[in-house]
Order: structure tokens, then sequence, then C-alpha cells
């Protein structure tokens, strides 16, 4: 399935970018948004309604009840054979930069070091007053904690540290992915449906920079047509098979 010409063209490749979506931690058992032709819904609310910007100010607690929801099913769940692959990559390719849109650490928890977070991370809140973020890893399930969380350092009400519909994504990591875009020779396109930017537009810098763009997907995507190959299937079983 995966041709020779591909992988040899891999392992001598010299700068990697990966960007990865839902898909990559599927097989973790993460719900993806798209995909199969649904999309998820929460309380009769679909995401793209409960995950925007705009939510955060009509309604703070309904936020944060489906991000808790989601950070209880992440507690129990564990990276797979593509977030392991990855991270491995990470030590073997001389230049390797990850960027992801997902916000559930899956790829940290596998070990890769220098995870760009495109749009934040389910692990933290910040503070709508000061900016400040704090931790929610050291929650525990059983008590409720407070909600929404406040700043120890202002007082002010915190939200959760991702980035939602309408809102920018953190500059200075959108740079440093849309700087390894630009200077890749291998970009992999991995698990994303490929239709919300702007972090589908690291796989078109790519291309136009000149990169061999190899996206990896059980179904065809908004970005297939861009891409140089498209290796149908699972990332968690393809991705270990190049073997770096
Ligand atoms: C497998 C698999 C397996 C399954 N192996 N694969 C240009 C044009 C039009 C609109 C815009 C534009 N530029 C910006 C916009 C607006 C908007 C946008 O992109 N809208 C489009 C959807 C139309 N973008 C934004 O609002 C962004 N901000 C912004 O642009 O700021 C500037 C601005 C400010 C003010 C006004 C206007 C602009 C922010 C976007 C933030 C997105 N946030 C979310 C929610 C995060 C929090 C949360 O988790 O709730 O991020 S949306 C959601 O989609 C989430 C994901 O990261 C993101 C991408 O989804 P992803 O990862 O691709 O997942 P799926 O489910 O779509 O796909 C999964 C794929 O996996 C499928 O293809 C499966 O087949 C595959 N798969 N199993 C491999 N085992
Ligand atoms: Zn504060």
């Amino acid at each position: 399935m995966i041709r020779e010409s591909t992988v040899e063209r891999v392992r001598s490749a010299k700068n990697v970018f990966a960007l990865t979506g839902a898909g990559v931690s599927a097989e973790s058992g993460v719900p993806t948004f798209r995909g199969g032709g649904g999309a998820t819904v929460w309380k009769g609310m679909p995401f793209d309604v409960i995950s925007s910007a705009q939510m955060v100010e009509r309604d703070l607690a309904a936020v944060w009840e489906w991000f808790d929801y989601r950070r209880g099913v992440l507690r129990e769940l564990k990276p797979n054979a593509a977030h392991t692959t990855l991270a491995e990559w990470e030590e073997k390719f001389n230049d390797f930069t990850l960027a992801t849109q997902n916000i559930d650490g899956l790829h940290a928890a596998a070990g890769l070091k220098d995870v760009l977070e495109l749009h934040g991370t389910i692990w933290q809140a910040r503070c709508l007053a000061c900016d400040r973020s704090k931790s929610l890893r050291d929650e525990r399930g059983g008590e409720q904690p407070q909600r929404p969380p406040v700043c120890g350092t202002c007082g002010g009400e915190m939200r959760p540290d991702v980035v939602l519909f309408g809102e920018m994504l953190p500059a200075n990591v959108l740079e440093r992915a849309a700087e390894a875009a630009e200077r890749c020779d291998v970009c992999f396109v991995i698990g994303t449906s490929g239709v919300v930017y702007p972090a589908a537009g690291l796989a078109e810098i790519a291309k136009r920079a000149g990169a061999y763009v190899i996206e990896i997907n059980p179904e065809r995507t908004a970005l297939s047509d861009l891409c140089d190959e498209t290796i149908k299937g699972q990332a968690g079983e393809i991705l270990p098979r190049f073997q770096i």
C-alpha cells in the first residue's frame, strides 16, 4: 500500500513537517469532529456552536461543561502507534516539526518534546482578564472543581485555553509552524479533514514551497487534490510501516 519510492523519499528527507488532526487520535478512542458523513453534536448543539468565541461570551458555564466532559473522557485514553511513531521521528530526522490541531495532549504523552499546539490545550485554563494560564491536570475526577476557575493572580474568571471558531491562533505557534512548512522537503498531512483555516493552509504553504506532500487518511479530504499522494488507511497502521 505504501510505494517503495515513497518510503525511500521519506527516509532520505532532511526536513520533515507533519500537520495532524483529530484522526491521529481516533485509534486512541478520541471522537473526531467530522468524517463518516456526520458532525459531533453535544446536548443538541453542533460542535462549531459550542466551540465558538460567541459561546464563551454567551454561556461560559456550558463551555466548561463541554470541555470538562471531554477532559474526563481523555483522562482514560492513551497515545496510539501513530503518536509513538511520530515521537520517534522527532529523534530520527535532522529537522522534524509537528503542528497539531488537537488539544488532547496525546502527542506529548507519547514523548514528543516540541509540539506546536495550534488550537491550544484542553489541559489548561486561561484568565479572561489577565491572560495568565494554569494547569487543569491536577484536578481530581471525583470532587467538583470550581467553575469557572478563578485566576490566582487577579481573581478573574478563566476559560479553557483552546482556540475556538472566530478566535486567533497563538501567533508565535502559527509562525513557527509556517516556517517549518516553508522549509520542509516532505510534509505529512495526517488525520485531518483539512477544512479549518489557518491550520489547513500550512499544507498549502509546504506545497507552494516545493515540498512533497503525503496525506494519510482513510477518506478523501479537502486537501487530497493538493497532496502529491494520499495513503488510504489508519494513521496508527500506516506510520510505523515507514520504519525510519
Ligand atoms: C483518520 C482516522 C485514522 C479518522 N487515521 N485519519 C478561510 C476560509 C473560510 C473560513 C475561514 C478561513 N480562515 C478562517 C476561517 C474561519 C474558521 C474556519 O476555518 N472555518 C471553516 C470550518 C469554514 N477558522 C477560525 O475561526 C480560526 N480562527 C481564525 O481564523 O482566526 C482569524 C479570525 C478571527 C475572527 C474572525 C475570522 C477569522 C480558528 C479555528 C479554531 C478551530 N477550533 C476547533 C475547536 C477547538 C476546540 C475544541 O476541540 O472544541 O478545532 S474546530 C475543530 O476542527 C477542532 C479541530 O482542531 C479542527 C480541525 O478538525 P480536524 O482535526 O481536521 O478533525 P475532523 O474531525 O474534521 O477530521 C478528522 C479526519 O480524520 C477525517 O478526515 C477522518 O477521515 C480522519 N480519520 N480516523 C487517520 N485512524
Ligand atoms: Zn487573571
